[in-house]
């Protein structure tokens, strides 16, 4: 069960962040709703909510989930791959502070961006993508042994982030699309194969029993209900303009 976590207000110059999608540009205001939306969404899980300021300097700070790794027994600052965000980890060295964890650093020439990386108990999944190296991905492999944890990895073919196409929803239920469905590393899961049309629904959140869905994919969100969650829908369509889901707009612990 999760207790806390922890997100980052987005800030104006959100608009030049870094995006592929092709969807335009987010509507700053718009943005700032659907952010308040989500920390709602949060809150009804159960979680205590710490709130970050925005900060300008960061056009993608807000995608949060990529500079920290916050495990039970540890949390990793990571190295970002894209380097408009490395110094995204200066602020969030000082807000995990305060939380009772040693804290581990990736180190260059490693980069890792923590949205590439699904825990499921006590192994981690770390995705090879243009934002996680190999050098990244195995620093992250001897920090977790430290603490009695294993990690292997997964090469990416399509998607940004390893969490952009497949979210672990616990009981061995894990939420897939396209590269991921037939991926003898995770054959081991019973999978919930995400419609093509509804790929974006493939990042979604198990927290405490309860899944966010994004809103707007009702076949992804039927799909998660037969299979015996609660879903919570959050409109997340101005972050999604820069290639953000769910997952990325905060840290669960
Ligand atoms: C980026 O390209 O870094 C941001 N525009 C989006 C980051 C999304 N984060 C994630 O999938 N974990």
């Amino acid at each position: 069960m999760f207790t806390r976590a922890i997100v980052k207000t987005p800030c104006k110059n959100m608009v030049n962040g870094i995006s592929t999608a092709n969807l335009g540009k987010p509507d700053y205001t718009l943005a700032q709703d659907q952010h308040k939306g989500y920390i709602d969404a949060l809150k009804k899980c159960g979680l205590k909510v710490t709130i970050l300021d925005s900060d300008e300097n960061f056009p993608d700070s807000t995608f949060i989930e990529d500079v920290c790794l916050i495990t039970p027994k540890c949390a990793i600052i990571t190295n970002p791959g894209a380097a408009s965000r490395r110094g995204e980890t200066i602020e969030i060295s000082k807000a995990i502070e305060e939380l009772d964890l040693p804290v581990e650093r990736i180190q260059n020439s490693g980069t890792l961006d923590a949205g590439d990386i699904m825990m499921v108990n006590d192994h981690y999944f770390a995705g090879l993508s243009d934002r996680t190296n190999i050098e990244g991905a195995s620093q992250l492999n001897l920090i977790l042994k430290k603490y009695g944890y294993t990690s292997s990895n997964i090469t990416l073919k399509s998607v940004l982030h390893l969490k952009t196409g497949i979210s672990y929803l616990e009981n061995n239920n894990l939420l897939a699309f396209g590269e991921f469905l037939n991926h003898p590393a995770l054959s081991v899961f019973n999978l919930l194969a995400v419609d093509p049309d509804e790929s974006y629904a493939a990042n979604s959140v198990w927290i405490n029993g309860k899944v966010l869905v994004p809103m707007g994919f009702s076949k992804t969100n039927e799909m998660i209900k037969a299979a015996g969650y609660q879903t919570i829908e959050v409109n997340v369509s101005e972050f999604r303009k820069l290639d953000g889901g769910l997952s990325c707009l905060s840290l669960r612990f």
